[in-house]
């Protein structure tokens, strides 16, 4: 239902009122991929493994010729889209950077989950983490982890945290946006994207938000980005003209409330994709 309520929100609208020519690709169909794990927590992993394959090489093709955004879903479909975007970069011989927007780091390996959600994996998997050999699709390209920084982060499990210090990924963390600002330290990170010439790919899980502006997510942490600091990130990015490709994830409509989270969304696609506050006309209700 998350791209539904994307689409319904008015996505390709704003993207062609912005002048941009978008292409609605539709929805992906997959079939899964026989696999078993010793793990007996983990939940739908031959379908995640089918859908990573599909995704993976969806995401390739699509970033031929166009900046992708992939609508989920959960955020296990990054592990397809990170997978795809690791192939593109290197078939250009560019680094591929990961802005990972979240309240969380999913940075479980297929061992380390304890809750069996596969939504929980998807930078472990695409950063090339053990354990996932003969049940995830192999990699063709990994993302590199030193590449990767994550924002927004307030909850993580120990042995995430174990994992992504030994990885060497960045992790803003919501005590260090507060005391240092969102936008040095992304203005940090994007000049390290733009010495090295990098892509840059976007994932944006609606828990990277605040609930009290987005409600419509099924794991909601207190204490999240404002509607300005989530505005200023995209903004910042526009303006860095390095994005690459977007995920937009982990929409549940079920629990939006009239549609804000979903309209909040497509209003942070549009900064990102160019829309300023001088662009904003007064709306009367
Ligand atoms: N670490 C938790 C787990 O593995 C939380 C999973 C991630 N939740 C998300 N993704 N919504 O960001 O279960
Ligand atoms: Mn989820
Ligand atoms: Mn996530
Ligand atoms: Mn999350």
């Amino acid at each position: 239902m998350g791209p539904s309520a994307l689409r319904v929100a008015g996505l390709v609208e704003a993207l062609r009122e912005l002048g941009h020519s978008v292409d609605d690709l539709g929805t992906l169909a997959s079939t899964p991929t026989p696999a078993f794990h010793p793990n007996p927590r983990l939940k739908s992993l031959s379908e995640i493994a089918g859908w990573t394959a599909t995704i993976a090489e969806a995401a390739y093709r699509a970033s031929d010729d166009a900046l992708p955004f992939f609508l989920g879903g959960d955020h296990s479909i990054s592990a397809g889209t990170l997978a795809g975007m690791a192939r593109r970069a290197a078939e250009c011989r560019r680094p591929l950077f990961v802005l990972w927007l979240d309240a969380h780091t999913d940075f479980h390996t297929l061992d380390s989950s304890m809750s069996g959600n596969l939504h929980g994996v998807p930078l472990a998997y695409a950063t090339g983490q053990p354990g996932f050999e003969g049940h995830f699709p192999p990699l063709d390209d990994r993302v590199e982890p030193t590449r990767v920084c994550t924002f927004g982060v307030r909850s993580i499990d120990p042995a995430e945290r174990t994992a992504i210090d030994k990885a060497g990924v960045t992790m803003h963390d919501m005590r260090a946006i507060d005391e240092h600002g969102i936008g040095p330290l992304l203005r940090e990170f994007l000049g390290r994207v733009g010495l090295e010439d990098g892509l840059l790919h976007v994932s944006l899980d609606v828990d990277f938000l605040d609930p009290s502006i987005a409600p419509a997510v099924g794991t909601t942490v207190p204490g999240g980005a404002t509607f300005r600091e989530a505005h200023l990130v995209m903004e910042m990015l526009h303006d860095s003209g390095r994005v690459s490709s977007l995920d937009l994830v982990e929409l549940n409509p079920f629990l939006d409330e009239r549609g804000r989270t979903a309209t909040l969304m497509v209003d942070l696609v549009a900064s990102l994709m160019g829309r300023r506050i001088m662009d904003r006309p007064t709306r009367s209700y």
